[in-house]
């Protein structure tokens, strides 16, 4: 084993996420109810579905099956992947409760002890193995009921949902899990309300008004997580999470930086600045006013805000973005196809246009702690890829490691630089079903599992090339890369 000095703390949090709907299936198993991600269809045509005017939160068998319903089955195979998991070295794993297995429908009054006990046999399973739990309450999904009956977070009687859920699982919890994510990747509401928000923005009173409102009450129930997290179980640490994407100005014309300063601030910036200084950014007052959006609140609003500030950021990050204020057609589609953004000369991008910049995730580790000051966590990073079984089954995913590679050693140069950050959970650690396209071809994993989109395959878990190579960087406490 190598021996040089690890820039990583004692104790760094390495690992890999997953979340609930992406890999648990058994969706209408165990008393279950429908959530969001139920009823979007699998396969590439997911993504389009943000802003499509046709689209209905309607529940058909012979539309929406294979994959996303039955995930990669760790709902029955939990114990083989989180021995992998062990394998690996993991010391922690994040993962997501499905707010639907605790309330099926979402505003009754009493959780489902069948899906309680779920989770409780997986808490138990990590505790065995040493490994941490990192949960996200809500990992892109929210029961459909309240999507079809109350309008998804645009309504503020779901904060009352959201609050009974927390007690059930705080207090079934508390003395298992340690580490809490509220919203994950919050700030995507901007650009896709229907995954984090629950409803499709159809025009502009949707996609300004009602979605602002929609993430004052989200803000609300993540102060409130962070809030009765630390009543219920005092050493608890509650954490926002956010996609960040560093942006950049194409050019040095002031007019394209000052675009990229306020794309940065409204995308990067905002769900990060309520979470963490506990009141609204004064730069959101012109944005309000410009898109004629006036906030309701109710008397104490603001105190609760104040109140449940967190106590460490994590984030995923994937890509960096580059913008220019007007941009040509051309420009306009060769870039980030879901941000819109124009491609960066500088950069290769993934089979899915997702720009590759490790140098992107150091920019971003300080412009966080610069901002923040407060502990950052990774908790999603990776390269989703189309994966080959050799003939000798195989996988030499060896494009993977070299992503992981850069993007580790990004983060070493940021913890020299003076960074904080706590933990690294690479994401889709087993692969899984792509929350963006529904397919299961992107892959992500260290473990290879054998299903295909058309349905096929026996599940069998098998190690990838970059297994052998993550247990040793976790071995080394990412020294030998
Ligand atoms: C994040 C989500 C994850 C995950 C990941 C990869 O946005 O939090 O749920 O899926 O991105 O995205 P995709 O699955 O679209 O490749």
């Amino acid at each position: 084993m190598m021996t040089i000095n690890s820039p990583f703390p004692k104790g760094f949090l390495w690992g890999g996420a997953t979340a609930a709907n992406q890999l648990e299936g058994a969706y209408n198993v165990g008393g279950k109810g429908l959530t969001v991600a139920d009823v979007l269809p699998g396969g590439k045509i997911r993504d389009s579905l943000r802003e499509d005017p046709n689209f209905d939160f309607v529940m058909d068998e012979t539309k929406y099956t294979y994959p996303n319903h039955d995930g990669i089955d760790f709902y029955n195979r939990y114990k083989e992947d989180i021995a992998l998991f062990a394998e690996m070295g993991f010391k922690a794993y994040r993962m997501s409760i499905a707010w639907t297995r605790i309330f099926p429908k979402g505003d009754e009054l009493e959780p489902n002890e069948e899906g309680l006990k779920f989770y409780d046999r997986v808490f138990d399973e990590l505790s065995k193995h040493g490994i941490e739990p990192v949960v996200t309450l809500s990992h892109y999904e929210m029961p459909l009921h309240l999507i079809t009956e109350y309008g998804g977070w645009r309504s503020r009687e779901v904060l009352t949902f959201f609050e009974r859920y927390l007690h059930a699982v705080y207090n079934r919890y508390k003395g298992k899990v340690k580490y809490w994510l509220t919203f994950n990747e919050i700030n995507s509401g901007i650009v896709r309300p229907l995954f984090g928000l629950g409803f499709i923005a159809k025009n502009d009173d949707e996609r300004y008004q009602q979605k602002f409102q929609a993430f004052h009450h989200q803000f609300l129930a993540s102060a409130l997580a962070v809030k009765l997290g630390h009543e219920i179980i005092p050493d608890s640490k509650v954490g926002c999470m956010i996609i960040y994407i560093p942006t950049y100005s194409y050019d040095s014309n002031p007019e394209n930086v000052m675009h990229t300063l306020e794309v940065s601030r409204l995308f990067n910036n905002f769900c990060g600045d309520v979470h963490v200084f506990g009141e609204y950014p004064s730069y959101m007052n012109k944005y309000f006013k410009d898109h004629n959006i006036e906030l309701q609140m109710k008397d104490g609003d603001l105190d609760l805000l104040k109140e449940g500030t967190v106590d460490f950021i994590s984030f995923s990050y994937y890509m960096s973005r580059t913008e220019k204020k007007v941009k040509t057609s051309e420009e306009q589609v060769s870039g980030n196809v879901v941000l819109g953004s124009i491609k960066n000369p500088f950069l290769e991008a993934s089979d899915w246009k997702w720009e590759i910049d490790p140098l992107g995730l150091r920019i971003s580790l300080n412009e966080l702690y610069d901002r923040y000051h407060l502990p950052l966590f990774i908790v999603e990073n990776g390269l989703g890829a189309y994966d080959k079984v050799e003939e000798d089954g195989s996988i030499q995913d060896d494009y993977r490691i070299d992503y992981l590679r850069a993007h580790i050693k990004a983060m070493r140069d940021a913890l020299e630089d003076g960074v904080d950050l706590i933990g690294y959970t690479s994401w889709g650690c087993i692969d899984l079903v792509s929350a963006g396209t529904g397919e299961l071809a992107k892959r992500y994993g260290f473990i290879y599992v054998d299903k295909q989109d058309d349905g096929s395959g026996t599940l069998e878990r098998k190690k990838k090339k970059s297994f052998d190579w993550y247990k040793k960087v976790i071995t080394t406490n990412g020294s030998d890369l």
